[in-house]
């Protein structure tokens, strides 16, 4: 099947979601005639329940999306699944819907850099993580408080690490967690990790995936960190240009074989061929499983938001995570 022909099914994939998302949209319509007439509470509580609901409304579209996108076979994903395409801003009466959808496996899960019984850091995917600081320009010292947040022990690792006694000295003192991280949010419980560094990292980090990167999504930054695997030997391998053409070179061809990837990814360039075997062959994938749905509801300027993350199997999405803002 051709690139362009993919696209138009999944374009009239889309169309159907999209009609599902007419359907709730006309319930919450009605919810909110409903709301209007029994609301007691003023313009704002009115608007903030109006705007919940459309945020609402936001991701169970989303989450029509992704089942019809479940229903494919084709066994990988990439960002021409009709999740990965922008969905645009809905307006309904004086309010907007807006939503966004992104995997997960696009990014470096931080719970994988210690092994299971959190005694020792990953040691293939701890030096992907400090690379993935240095070209963020972030002090790679980080990644040691970050190990210490996880590991068993109460003893510093490395030039940056703290445990509780770094912790307990502190003006607000707490003890250091010593266990997984259970949202990307307690990064900033982590030393090193200042309100600027949080929010430069947080597009790239997750506490959710497989713990592999699908190098059908995964953003430059993310590619590139990916070749310090190993001790960090073939740290520079994938440079800018060579993270930018496979980026180019999936757009119409995602990476759809697992069996094949390592030849397939030659064809891009040979240096992704030759680090495959020692470097990326245990941290990539073809397939993404966690989904990150963000959806707002507008209502005349008040603004609610849900966040959440949904784990998919088939057609089931079952959330992770679930937050109103
Ligand atoms: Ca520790």
């Amino acid at each position: 099947m051709t690139p362009s022909r993919r696209r138009d099914d999944a374009g009239i994939a889309l169309l159907v979601t999209l009609l599902a998302l007419v359907l709730v949209m006309a319930l919450v319509w009605e919810v909110f005639h409903t709301g209007t007439r029994a609301a007691q509470s003023g313009a704002y509580g009115r608007d903030s329940i109006r705007a919940s609901l459309l945020a609402d409304a936001g991701i169970q579209a989303g989450k029509a999306i992704l089942r019809e996108d479940g229903k494919k076979t084709t066994g990988f994903e990439s960002l021409n699944d009709i999740w990965g395409l922008a969905q645009p801003p809905f307006e309904l009466g004086d309010g907007a819907i807006t939503l966004t959808i992104e995997d997960e496996e696009r990014k470096i899960n931080l719970n994988k850099l210690v092994g299971s019984n959190r005694i020792a850091p990953d040691a293939n995917r701890l030096p992907v993580f400090r690379r993935l600081l240095e070209l963020l320009a972030i002090d790679r010292s980080v990644a040691d408080a970050v190990i210490d947040w996880m590991d068993v022990d109460e003893t510093p690792a490395g030039v940056g690490g703290a445990e509780s006694s770094y912790y307990m000295s502190l003006r607000y003192p707490y003890k250091c967690k010593n266990d997984f991280f259970d949202t990307v949010e307690e990064l900033r419980l982590v030393r090193g990790v200042t309100p600027d560094i949080f929010e430069k990292l947080r597009p790239y980090v997750t506490v959710y995936s497989s713990g592999r990167v699908n190098i059908n999504t995964a953003p430059k930054t993310v590619i590139m960190a990916l070749s310090a695997g190993q001790g960090e030997v073939y740290a520079g391998e994938i440079d800018e240009k060579t993270a930018e053409a496979l980026i180019a070179s999936r757009q119409d061809h995602p990476f759809r074989n697992s069996a094949t990837l390592k030849s397939d990814l030659a064809a891009v360039n040979p240096a992704l061929g030759n680090i495959f075997g020692p470097v990326l062959r245990d941290q990539v994938d073809i397939r993404s499983y966690n989904f990150h749905l963000r959806a707002s509801g507008d209502v005349g300027g008040t603004v609610r938001t849900i966040d959440t993350v949904g784990l998919r199997g088939g057609t089931v999405i079952q959330w992770r995570y679930w937050r109103l803002e």
